[in-house]
């Protein structure tokens, strides 16, 4: 065992080498090198539960903030760009009185793949909170509420891509992964690894005419390229969260493999194995990380295209890992993880086929051939049933399907069947192709919408009202 380890580490250490002189320094071309660039990675502060119950406000304004080690006018929660992580169990209680110090803009909240009631005053985006008011949000989260990290942001249609570009999102984490790990693994520690990019205007992040593919600089909490340290064969939880408004990751860690146990905040049947993990708009993966031998990699997005009609990511660094001190005893990782839900089985009570177009001049966006209306339901579903829908894409580019109140299962990429291990609330449909979904609808009735998770498509007009009855 130890020398196999040995061995992966040699291997290891030379991938990194051979990288290291295949990509030379063409991976950083980002404009605004930083001073802090490389200081340690700092976990978001974090605001949690007691005794069933998280209350706390927020106040939503632009201030000027420390962003990468500069001074930038943000959209902030609570003055910070990377605001708090709100930490949560199932069962629990979030109350959220929501602020809105901004001078014109209304806003809102959008607890992004939680199970959780889309009326009244929960998760409910039709909401609109103007300057000067404030909102109190109450959600009563289910016993059965699956842990994992989850993502909290403004849902303010149409401007919800300028602001969440401009600072508003955060982390939520619903504890209980641990749980499924083995003893050794249970208080491993572990980080938020956000990833939160912004593009610079003048003396501000740019929060208008926002062009997906212009360079940006990608953050891990709010910083550019921190360092993260770890011990070799020490076992580490990150909970990557792609909570930027528009672009997508292919995240990478050098020399080793991110072992996934949770897939949009749904525990894996079984934990499996990735060089790579595409993270489409809105995306998170919890995986387990495993320190390499003494040295430093770096934690990358690799290069990425949404298509032709889409976009080219370029590679970039996300984090440094630094491996150091005592080799840390290496502990087996479990194969089987949590129960999952099969629905492959399931009675199917409707089957729908969800088309996503788009045209260009003037730049537009659809679903089924229109663009959203908040006064129209265009899909209504009964609670207690399974539906299976076809997303399909017209476009020349991926689109980030996503669906809010209830998860789904993801069947079928393209008509090859897919098994995720799991259920998910995000999928990148490919261009020009189709995904085939199941989702069971339990527990809230009301107004919810589907919609592509590239806000700047759905600011305009990819989004659909889908209404959950009795
Ligand atoms: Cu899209």
């Amino acid at each position: 065992m130890r020398s196999r380890l040995k061995l992966t580490y040699l291997a290891a250490a030379m991938i990194f080498a051979i990288a290291t002189v295949v990509t030379g320094c063409a991976g950083d071309p980002l404009p605004s090198a930083s001073a802090q660039e490389g200081s340690p990675l700092q976990d978001p502060q974090e605001l949690v539960s007691h005794n069933g119950l998280l209350r706390a406000q927020i106040v939503v304004a632009r201030e000027q903030v420390d962003v990468a080690g500069r001074k930038l006018w943000a959209f902030t929660y609570n003055g910070h760009y990377m605001p708090p992580t709100l930490r949560i169990r199932p069962g629990d209680r979030l109350e959220l009185a929501w602020e809105n110090r901004l001078d014109k803009e209304y806003t809102n909240l959008h607890v992004h793949g939680l199970h959780v009631s889309p009326s009244g005053n929960a998760d409910n985006v039709f909401i609109h909170i103007h300057p000067g008011q404030t909102f109190h949000y109450s959600y009563q989260f289910p016993d059965n509420l699956a842990p994992g990290t989850y993502w909290y942001h403004s849902y303010a249609h149409p401007v919800s891509a300028p602001q969440v570009a401009g600072g508003m999102s955060g982390v939520i984490i619903v504890d209980g992964l641990n749980q499924y790990l083995p003893p050794d693994l249970r208080d491993i520690t572990e980080h938020v690894i956000a990833l939160k990019d912004f593009q610079v205007e003048g003396d501000a992040v740019k929060t208008k005419d926002l062009h997906i593919s212009a360079a940006t600089n990608r953050t891990v909490n709010g910083q550019l390229n921190p360092t993260i340290t770890i011990r070799p064969g020490e076992v580490q939880l990150w909970r990557l969260a792609n909570i930027s408004a528009n672009i997508y990751y292919n995240v990478h860690l050098q020399g080793q493999q991110f072992q996934v146990i949770a897939h949009d905040a749904n525990p894996v049947n079984r934990i499996w194995a990735a060089d790579s993990l595409l993270l489409a708009a809105g995306a998170r993966f919890d995986v387990l990380v495993r320190g390499g031998p003494p040295g430093s990699t770096q934690l990358q997005t690799l290069p990425y295209s949404t298509g032709p009609a889409g976009n080219q990511f370029p590679q970039a660094t996300l984090a440094t890992v630094v491996s150091d001190g005592p080799p840390t005893r290496p502990v087996a990782l479990p194969t089987t993880f949590a129960p999952t839900e099969d629905l492959s089985r399931a009675t199917v009570a409707a089957r729908r086929t969800v088309v996503f177009s788009e045209t260009d001049n003037p730049d537009r966006y659809y679903i089924n051939g229109k663009q959203f209306d908040p006064n129209r339901v265009d899909i209504q579903s009964k609670l207690n049933t399974v539906e299976e829908w076809t997303v399909r894409n017209d476009s020349n580019e991926e689109h980030s399907f996503h669906v809010h109140v209830n998860d789904f299962q993801l069947m079928s990429i393209n008509g090859r069947p897919h098994d995720g291990h799991g259920w998910q609330d995000t999928a990148s449909v490919p261009a020009e192709g189709q995904i085939v979904i199941r989702m069971a609808f339990t527990d809230y009735t009301g107004k919810t919408v589907l919609h592509c998770h590239i806000l700047n498509h759905e600011d305009l007009g990819m989004m659909a009202v889908l209404e959950i009855v009795k």
